[in-house]
């Protein structure tokens, strides 16, 4: 890191993680910079609300100068590039959207980092560190179990598809280029700022409200399927932790526990004092994906032996956490 103050660049601002990030760094001492999409983008005001030392700058993963001119006015030592398009459901829906932007972008931003570098920084290129938000949705299918940096990747979505891409992209270009760049494979990270269009957030959004008398009914579609859930504020620590490493490498980050969609729902509804749930289920049959991942479960000890990362919010608390945020969100009226 360098002497004066460290500078950082984020994609992905407006989303869960990239406001966890935005108040980690600058909590470290960072000035950050964040890129925001579109002409009016409505999560515009949330960033400037909760976190308004952050530098905005106009851009978009699919337009290069934009991106190049994000990079030449922020001047980062350091860019973590958090955008994509990242509900997997919408992603068969939307198949050759979610290439240009989780996958092709990151080539785009890739290229730009080393254009920026070769322009403006000495045609240094280790003097800009990449994180590349990469995804366990990339392990899909794959027999083995938990995965870790070298299980085989088998993604099962037009979103696991990208998240490939961008992956071995950003192995290519720091063994071509010499980029200092590391991809961070996260599993399913919640908080009580996951959009509303994930199961987490949409169980305790539905439950809260239940319990509140403001609803009654709760859609919804596998609840089979088994997912490895943390708590988005500890994921990004150990992004900058990996950035901050002499060398760039991969890493698991996860707590190594699965649940299933019917515990998570179980929970949810137990911390709200109703036992049984079942009358206010409904399984919705739209909701069933074209090819589902069934069970995923990370082993993290490289990023714990390496990086002294683990995971201090487990799932209960997490779920609890989620639900009293709504319940108090659907108290003030919002
Ligand atoms: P999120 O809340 O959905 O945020 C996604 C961000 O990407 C938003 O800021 C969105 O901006 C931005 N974006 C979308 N299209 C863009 C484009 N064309 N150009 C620039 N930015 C664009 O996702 P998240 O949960 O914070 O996840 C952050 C990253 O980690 C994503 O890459 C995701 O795929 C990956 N990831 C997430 C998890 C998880 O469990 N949360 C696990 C593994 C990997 P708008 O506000 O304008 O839409
Ligand atoms: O689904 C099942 C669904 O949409 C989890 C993204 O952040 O994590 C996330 O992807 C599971 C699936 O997350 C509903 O079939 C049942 O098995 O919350 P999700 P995801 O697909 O795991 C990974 C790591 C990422 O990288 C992604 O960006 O829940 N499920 N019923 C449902 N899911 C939703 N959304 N809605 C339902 O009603």
């Amino acid at each position: 890191m360098p002497s004066s103050q460290p500078t950082a660049l984020v994609t992905g601002i407006t989303g869960q993680d990239g406001l966890y990030l935005a108040e980690l760094l600058l909590a470290k001492g960072y000035a950050v910079h964040g890129v925001v999409r579109g002409q009016n983008n409505p999560r515009r005001g949330l960033v400037e609300r909760l976190v308004p030392d952050v530098h905005l700058h106009t851009g978009d993963l699919t337009d290069m100068s934009s991106l190049l001119r994000a990079l030449r006015a922020a001047r980062p030592d350091e860019v973590y590039n958090l955008g994509a398009v990242s509900y997997v459901a919408y992603s068969w829906d939307n198949a050759a959207l979610t290439t240009d932007v989780t996958a092709k972008g990151v080539l785009t931003m890739l290229e730009a980092v080393r254009l920026h570098c070769a322009d403006h920084r000495g045609d240094d290129l280790g003097a800009v560190r990449f994180y590349q938000a990469s995804s366990s949705e990339m392990f899909g299918a794959s027999p083995e179990s938990p995965q870790h940096e070298r299980t085989l990747l088998w993604p099962r979505s037009p979103y696991g598809v990208s998240k490939v891409f961008g992956h071995h992209m950003t192995i290519n270009y720091r063994e071509s280029y010499g980029m200092h760049a590391s991809s961070g494979i996260l599993f399913n990270h919640e908080s009580p700022r996951r959009g509303e269009e994930f199961v987490t957030r949409k169980v305790s959004r539905a439950v809260a409200a239940i319990s509140l008398g403001l609803a009654d009914e709760l859609a919804l579609g596998n609840l089979e399927a088994q997912r490895d859930w943390g708590f988005a504020g500890d994921y990004v620590e150990a992004m900058w932790l990996m950035l901050q490493q002499e060398e760039p490498d991969d890493y698991v980050i996860a707590t190594g526990e699965t649940h299933s969609i019917r515990d998570l729902v179980d929970v949810a509804f137990r911390h709200v004092g109703i036992d049984d749930w079942s009358g206010h289920v409904r399984h919705d049959p739209a909701l069933i994906r074209p090819a589902e991942v069934d069970r995923l479960v990370g082993d993290a000890s490289k990023a714990r032996e390496v990086l002294g990362w683990k995971p201090r919010v487990g799932f209960e608390e997490l779920v609890s956490m989620m639900v009293d945020a709504d319940v108090a969100a659907l108290r003030t009226g919002w």
